[in-house]
């Protein structure tokens, strides 16, 4: 791998130096499967010249409820190298390649690596999360450039889907977030139909989940178990 991948020097200048930090966590490279075929930092996996190549990661979006079915969503920082200041579902990130987290029995290693990254964005202690609280639901792949775009990054990732619904108490890390509210179907309907107009951002992969599978998981909160597909990647 590494004789492809673009070195990226310079890439960073100016960016937030915590975020350029995080650049270095491994990630799981796979194939278009979801097999497991090594590993990249952070930075390489999200560099357009290496998606553009076919360079494809497992990652996760967590949709956490509270016990009145609304869902916790969050504005992701300024300081993101990716996607700033747009508001999304309540924590993104990806499975490192660390031996708890390439676990791939009942994709417990994604779940471990989501009460990981709920803690450090949003100050969620993992006791209120535990890892077998977080249903599985699907996966989906799916390819976007930067927004706004600057021509260097992106996202290329098969994302895993895990619902929770906890009473949970937020100390947002300023770093990653920049404000969170819980939101009920109504309000999420009107903030996305009033996003354009508002000037309110949104990330691409939120926006797609909202348009096609949302609703129906949000109608099952209680049955979650029979929303599971667990055998389709569903290309986006
Ligand atoms: C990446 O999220 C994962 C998805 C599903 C887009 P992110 O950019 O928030 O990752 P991190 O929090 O690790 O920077
Ligand atoms: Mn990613």
């Amino acid at each position: 791998m590494s004789a492809n991948v673009a070195n990226g020097d310079g890439l960073t200048a100016g960016l937030d130096e915590t975020q350029i930090k995080l650049l270095e966590e491994e990630c799981i490279l796979i194939d278009n499967d979801d097999n497991n075929i090594g590993s990249a930092s952070k930075k390489t996996c999200h560099l357009l010249e290496n998606i553009n190549k076919g360079m494809l990661h497992r990652a996760f979006s967590v949709f956490l409820f509270n016990p009145e079915g609304e869902l916790l969503l969050q504005q992701r920082s300024d300081a993101k190298i990716t996607y700033p200041a747009h508001w999304t579902n309540t924590c993104c990130s990806h499975p490192l390649n660390v031996t708890p987290e390439l676990e791939e029995t009942e994709a417990v290693g994604v779940r471990r690596a989501a009460q990981r990254k709920l803690e450090h964005e949003l100050g969620i202690k993992p006791e209120q999360v535990p890892v077998e609280d977080f249903q599985y639901l699907t996966r989906i792949h799916y390819k976007s450039e930067n927004v706004p775009a600057d021509g260097k990054w992106g996202e290329h990732e098969i994302d895993y889907i895990l619902f929770i619904q906890r009473n949970v108490t937020v100390a947002p890390n300023e770093n990653e977030v920049k404000a969170h509210r819980y939101v009920s179907r109504q309000q999420l309907k009107e903030i996305m139909a009033n996003s354009q107009k508002n000037g309110t951002l949104i990330t691409p992969w939120f926006r797609l989940i909202v348009e096609t599978f949302l609703d129906k998981w949000w109608d099952n909160l209680g049955d979650l178990k029979s929303q599971r597909d667990h055998t389709s990647v569903h290309r986006m």
